[in-house]
């Protein structure tokens, strides 16, 4: 008889302590998800609709507009540039989306400083928006090399970090499969504001002094 009381006291004892910890274990687990969350996401392409880029940065009055008003990739894309208050530094290979230039021309307008790095042999292709960055008074270095400058990068006011397989085209917006990175890790933002000021530097021509 008492043996099996004392087996009983040992149960519970276990049972209790089993589910303190898996409370504790689940409690943990949802602080931590909901920290990494807010940190990183990633935006997949491609959307089924381009985005409306009135529609997302200030409003969109066309009745009969045939972009898309729901929240997808590219919209939210348009809002972290949007949202730029201090810097925008864009490291791209292809640049051909009229709406992401028009993004970047704009910021300059409101006094955030906009540099664009890209592929020199991209620069003239057709559909290029370089030309039209500079002719906007955007600071664009490219390579001189006949190897890719094929990152596909973005930081924005020095704290958060875009990074993929995202060209700057149309094509890479409602066509192909990209991933398109988004963190705030500090370490990550680090790294790659290094690397763009490195090739900022290495780029540098007679004419950009
Ligand atoms: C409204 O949207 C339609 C479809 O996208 C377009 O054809 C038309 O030119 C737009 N109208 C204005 C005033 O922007
Ligand atoms: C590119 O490099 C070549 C040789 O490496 C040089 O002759 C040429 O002037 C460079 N062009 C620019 C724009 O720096
Ligand atoms: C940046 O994007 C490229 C292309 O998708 C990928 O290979 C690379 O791992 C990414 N880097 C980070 C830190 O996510
Ligand atoms: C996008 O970038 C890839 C390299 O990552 C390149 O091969 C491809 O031609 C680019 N797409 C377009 C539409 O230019
Ligand atoms: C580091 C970071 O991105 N923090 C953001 C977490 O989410 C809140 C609310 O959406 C933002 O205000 C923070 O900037
Ligand atoms: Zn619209």
């Amino acid at each position: 008889m008492k043996m099996w009381q004392t087996l009983g006291i040992f149960t519970s004892v276990c049972a209790i302590s089993e589910i303190i910890f898996q409370i504790y274990r689940y409690r943990l687990k949802r602080s931590s998800v909901r920290k990494k969350k807010n940190k990183t996401e990633v935006l997949f392409f491609p959307d089924k609709k381009v985005a409306c880029i009135n529609y997302f940065t200030s409003e969109c009055e066309n009745e009969s507009c045939s972009f898309s008003h729901e929240e997808n990739s590219l919209s939210k894309l348009f809002q972290f540039i949007h949202n730029a208050v201090k810097s925008v530094d864009v490291c791209v290979f292809v640049f051909t989306c009229t709406d992401l230039a028009d993004l970047l021309i704009q910021a300059v307008g409101r006094g955030v400083s906009v540099r664009v790095i890209t592929d020199c042999e991209q620069v003239d292709i057709p559909g290029s928006q370089i030309w039209r960055l500079r002719s906007q008074g955007i600071a664009v270095r490219t390579d001189n090399s006949s190897f890719y400058m094929h990152h596909k990068f973005v930081i924005i006011d020095n704290t958060r970090l875009l990074n993929g397989s995202f060209n700057w085209t149309r094509q890479a917006v409602t066509g192909n499969q990209e991933n398109l990175l988004v963190t705030s890790d500090s370490q990550l933002v680090c790294l790659y504001k290094e690397r763009f000021a490195k090739l900022w530097r290495q780029y540098k021509t007679k004419k950009d002094q």
